[in-house]
């Protein structure tokens, strides 16, 4: 048991940004716990063979796990649910399903999708994460192949779409919901506002992240959730 809080995470793992991100926007006090990215099902044997990150564990020793259900649970203890509650739940659902299901997707084929893209990334990725000293560089140096020959490329082509206009096809699918609001929640963000930024926060410590910049809509609507942010 400990006096806070706990996430465990990976550094680059978007469904741990979704966390982060709706900690930062409540401006919650929690200990993030970085688990060796070589080593997931032996640090997480905690969480009954589930052995993915995020994993959220409560003062009281409550464990939850998967992004979008711990985000509820977020919400639900520290905020009285306000970010989930909704007038419209039916467009909520929808559009949460979508953002979990596109976005989600997107993620792997900006940071991996041609081979010199994927070499900038699992170089960046082994110096961000915890590895060992020996698997940090066999990560370095096999991690890169691995996610651009085998599932990076499977995922473009099976798209069809250049990683970059997927993104910006993204965006402009999910500004144009707004309806001439700032946010999908409309005033304010919302609980789909903060899971969409924490899906595009993740490609932030990457040089990728440019791409992205280059959609306006996209990217002042990113600015405007990052600057309800508390904490970071
Ligand atoms: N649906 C889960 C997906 C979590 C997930 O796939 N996490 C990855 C890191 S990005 C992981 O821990 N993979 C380790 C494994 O599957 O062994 C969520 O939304 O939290």
């Amino acid at each position: 048991m400990s006096d806070l809080p706990t996430l465990h995470m990976l550094h680059t793992c978007p469904f741990c940004w979704k966390i982060r991100s709706i900690n930062d926007h409540l401006g919650i006090n929690y200990q993030k716990i970085q688990v060796n990215a070589m080593k997931t099902k032996k640090e997480l044997s905690f969480t009954d063979g589930w052995g993915k990150v995020p994993v959220w564990t409560e003062t009281n020793g409550e464990i939850v796990v998967d992004s979008t259900p711990i985000m509820k649970h977020i919400d639900s203890t520290y905020n009285n649910g306000s970010l989930w509650s909704t007038d419209d739940e039916k467009r909520r659902d929808e559009w949460m399903e979508w953002v979990d299901s596109k976005m989600s997707k997107a993620t792997i084929p900006i940071l991996y999708g041609t081979l010199f893209s994927a070499l900038k990334t699992t170089t960046r990725v082994s110096k961000l994460e915890t590895f060992g000293f020996f698997s940090k560089r066999i990560y370095a140096w096999a991690g890169f192949p691995i996610m651009w020959g085998i599932i990076a490329k499977k995922r473009v082509k099976k798209d069809g779409r250049k990683p970059k206009q997927l993104w910006h096809d993204l965006l402009t699918e999910f500004t144009n919901e707004f309806r001439g609001k700032p946010f999908f929640g409309g005033e304010k963000p919302d609980f789909v506002d903060l899971a969409a930024f924490g899906y595009m926060r993740s490609i932030s410590p990457f040089p990728q992240f440019s791409q992205l910049e280059e959609h306006h809509e996209g990217i002042n609507w990113y600015k405007r959730v990052e600057n309800t942010l508390v904490t970071n």
